[in-house]
């Protein structure tokens, strides 16, 4: 390891003395001024993981939801899944180790793991459209390369699409071609297949509204409409040619706000969807007859994704054992629906795609979604290749469903939650059950909720159990939310430290909406006052 070269090379990317930033719930995020060591350094960590596992690491620049003045980094791990909670540790003691400190915190961090330092390395880079995107990837790059590693930049991708590259490259191509025209071409065959099943071809069907938040995925579906088009049309909103990414548009701006994005024409009853700022997830939503706006989040998605698959197993005769994971923001109906009629195990982890996608692993069907619409569903090994023989031997309806559920497998990005994928799923599923949004939408009934977040000096000051549905510290604060849960009806309510933003987020739901947004109000007060509230008092 020249460490007289990380040296040099880091003065040109030096850390603001004192700043102390954490990996969180999907690495660094944070305003875009305080992150080019960051950047820099985690260019150096991709090279330890790399030679350590022996494989492509990827590296995201982007920040997701967040507004266009952050930015973010996150590192992808061999399969395409997030990285392993020990590195996380890692990221952050690099992160934060001050300029002297820097070469002594790699070498401990190669020592503690073992990394074998002849090994090559190669990691892929990626970034989305922020401003401060292109030269952070740069900053990553250097970080890479003064380490001794090699690299490939993809340039603008998606989230998803830079896990899929890294699934694909360590794989040795069986997951797919690791390009982006690779991925065009593995998921829109996959969605063609599929749609040519679908009997019910009418038009209301096959054309769709998309607000991209004026982020990657407008770039990256432009290119990709061309392969699908035969099974899809859609009309993209929000495609950053005008506006501000994630600015009142975007999957986090409708879940949260529960209302339309700005800019996007919504007839009555038509399907449209929003994608986040790096396109890894999606929400559905439509107007009724009334114009009244109705939202079809995650939990809606992974309850129709898991109905479809069970319908399908049922049909092939198989009996493969199917789990669904969702988090503490999970509609207490969407939960009640898939136990108690679908009778499918449901499991409930912390917030964060890496907690799910590992819970998601136990199952031979594992299908994951947060509310906020993040989220895919994993096929163990065992399970795809039994399908995909199946497919290949059976006939009449029993092959049909093996073909379907194969295509299915293929059309899923199993690496990470996408929503160019997940778009692609839905609309097939819709398809091939003659669907509408509405009888989608009319599975069951959401519990009217709110979502607000309060501001408070260090929110490293609430901890959580029992997957952040109970507090621990500070000390009270779960008796106050307690008690005042007991004064609703089909109440609950929890709050959490996020882990993107700099905020503490409240949760509620109740039996009406005035209720579920009193219920909240009451919450965040009471967060204000014990956790070392900032600002303005929460106002209902
Ligand atoms: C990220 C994570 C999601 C998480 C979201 C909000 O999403 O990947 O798992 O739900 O942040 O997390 P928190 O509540 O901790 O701020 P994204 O789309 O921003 O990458």
């Amino acid at each position: 390891m020249d460490l007289g070269a990380v040296t040099q090379r880091s003065a040109l990317h030096a850390k603001p003395s004192g700043l102390v930033l954490q990996y969180g719930t999907a690495g660094f995020r944070a305003h875009a001024g305080h992150l080019d060591h960051i950047m820099y350094r985690m260019g150096l960590l991709a090279v330890l993981r790399s030679k350590q596992t022996k494989s492509t690491i990827g590296v995201m620049v982007t920040a997701s939801h967040n507004p266009e003045e952050d930015n973010g980094v996150k590192l992808i791990d061999p399969l395409g899944e997030m990285l392993a909670p020990s590195w996380e540790e890692h990221a952050t003691r690099l992160a934060n180790a001050e300029e002297q400190e820097l070469p002594r915190e790699l070498v401990g961090i190669s020592e503690r793991e073992a990394v074998d330092l002849q090994q090559d390395a190669f990691v892929v880079v990626g970034r989305d459209t922020r401003a401060s995107s292109e030269k952070f990837s740069q900053s990553v790059i250097d970080g890479v390369t003064a380490l001794g590693g090699l690299f490939h930049d993809y340039g603008l991708l998606t989230t998803p699409q830079l896990h899929y590259m890294v699934y694909c490259r360590n794989t040795g191509g069986q997951y797919g071609k690791a390009t982006v025209e690779g991925y065009y071409q593995k998921l829109s065959k996959a969605f063609v297949e599929l749609t040519k099943q679908a009997s019910c071809s009418g038009d209301e069907h096959r054309t769709l509204k998309v607000d991209c938040a004026n982020g990657i995925g407008a770039l990256k579906l432009k290119e990709m409409q061309q392969y699908f088009s035969q099974g899809l049309s859609v009309q993209l909103f929000n495609d950053g040619t005008k506006g501000k990414l994630n600015h009142l548009c975007g999957a986090d701006f409708v879940k949260s706000h529960q209302k339309p994005p700005e800019g996007m024409e919504m007839k009555s009853n038509e399907r449209c969807c929003s994608f986040d700022g790096d396109a890894d997830r999606i929400v559905y939503y439509y107007r009724d007859a009334d114009g009244q706006f109705h939202l079809i989040d995650g939990d809606k998605i992974a309850t129709l994704v898991s109905s479809f698959l069970k319908d399908l197993l049922v049909e092939i005769g198989e009996n493969f054992n199917v789990g669904v994971v969702q988090t503490a923001y999970a509609n207490g109906s969407s939960t009640r629906y898939l136990q108690e009629v679908m009778k499918v195990p449901v499991y409930c982890t912390k917030t964060g795609v890496k907690h799910l996608h590992h819970k998601a692993q136990e199952f031979d069907i594992g299908v994951y979604f947060e509310a906020n619409g993040h989220g895919t569903a994993l096929f163990s090994k065992a399970v795809e290749m039994k399908i995909k023989q199946l497919a290949k031997e059976l006939e009449d309806n029993k092959g049909k469903a093996a073909k379907m559920l194969a295509n299915v497998i293929d059309l899923f990005n199993q690496a990470a939650g996408d929503a160019i994928s997940d778009m692609l799923v839905i609309e097939a599923i819709l398809a091939l059950k003659g669907l509408t949004a509405q009888q989608w939408d009319a599975l069951y009934r959401d519990l009217p909720n709110r979502q607000l977040k309060v501001k408070v000096a260090d929110r490293r000051v609430i901890s959580t159990t029992d997957a952040e549905r109970q507090v621990l510290t500070p000390p009270g604060l779960q008796e106050v939310i307690s008690d005042l849960v007991k004064q609703y009806r089909l109440s609950r309510a929890f709050v959490r430290p996020s882990g993107t933003e700099d905020v503490i987020r409240v949760y509620a739901e109740a039996d009406s909406q005035a209720n579920a947004d009193s219920l909240a109000h009451e919450v965040s007060l009471a967060v204000f006052q014990l956790a070392g509230g900032t600002g303005e008092r929460p106002t209902s």
